[in-house]
């Protein structure tokens, strides 16, 4: 597992996004999931939901508790949850010789821009579960510019059409950074910019990972299910260049010249995100909206 073959790495190269199944093992994601619920039991008892339901998987019970508060889902986000399962997650083998593969690079690092997303039916409209069009380089400083930044984004239950997968626009990468606009969404490619090219229904098996060019545009679509559309999406790239959020930790995951240099301390990364996050948000915005 783990591998991509030839004519993967060739069509990432030409279409700036691959959906590649069965890149990760049950074993790689697990405790992640046992994790998140972990921290959604804690959450839901804290809230004093009144019907936990203990019993229901993991891609039904979070969309039960967030019908009755939809509190449930405060402080659900990677850098504010912060749970040890999700940093060694960070450093999971199978993604990372795949991500190597593609940046063609063993010296990689781990952007801060990283995401859980658990999207239940009613969380409609442009939001951050129904993400509208965009490009992942519009949430970066322009110092990324110049940055490789591979976008990994892999579901912890299958993504269909039904639950909401990705939409995504295949060949647009080497057009650059298309211009975008402010929106409940966030950044947003704006309509008369947008490509009119048939979308890529990104549809892909637990154990996949949609990987795409930073220039690549997608969008979320909503979930027509009773079940949670869960996923993670994170960001890699080469040691050294900037990820665009210079407030924001970022660390050395993989090095073949100093393999001393991995951060494999909990501790320190979880410091390092409380005091990212105990500072005042730079004046200039993350987002380069028009
Ligand atoms: O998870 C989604 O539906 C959208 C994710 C996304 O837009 C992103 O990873 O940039």
């Amino acid at each position: 597992m783990g591998r991509l073959t030839e004519a993967q790495l060739a069509q990432f190269k030409s279409d700036g996004v691959l959906v590649a199944e069965g890149v990760l093992d049950e074993a790689d994601l697990a405790p992640v999931i046992a994790g998140y619920t972990r921290w959604i039991d804690a959450k839901a008892r804290a809230l004093a939901i009144a019907d936990l339901k203990e019993t229901l998987p993991f891609d039904k019970r979070f969309a039960w508790l967030y019908a009755q508060n939809r509190a449930i889902q405060d402080g659900m986000d990677v850098m504010n949850a912060r749970l040890p399962e999700f940093f060694d997650f960070l450093h999971c083998k199978n993604l990372l010789d795949a991500v190597q593969q593609l940046l063609g690079t063993p010296e990689l690092i781990a952007s801060p821009i990283q995401h859980i997303r658990g999207k239940v039916a009613d969380q409609a409209g442009g939001s951050y579960f129904n993400v509208p069009w965009h490009q992942d380089a519009a949430v970066t400083w322009e110092e990324a510019d110049h940055s490789e930044i591979i976008t990994c984004w892999l579901p912890l239950v299958d993504a269909t059409v039904q639950n909401g997968c990705m939409q995504i626009l295949p060949g647009v990468w080497e057009r650059g950074l298309l211009p975008h606009i402010g929106g409940a969404g966030g950044a947003t490619i704006r309509e008369d910019a947008l490509p009119k090219i048939e979308p890529l229904v990104a549809a892909v098996k637990k154990g996949g990972v949609v990987f795409m060019h930073k220039c690549t545009p997608h969008r979320s679509t909503p979930n027509l299910t009773d079940t949670v559309r869960w996923s993670l999406d994170l960001r890699y790239q080469p040691t050294g260049t900037p990820t665009g959020r210079p407030w924001q930790p970022s660390f050395v995951v993989r090095s073949e010249q100093s393999p001393e240099s991995v951060e494999t301390d909990y501790a320190a990364w979880d410091t390092a995100w409380a005091e990212a996050l105990a500072k005042p948000a730079p004046q200039k915005s993350a987002h380069r909206t028009m």
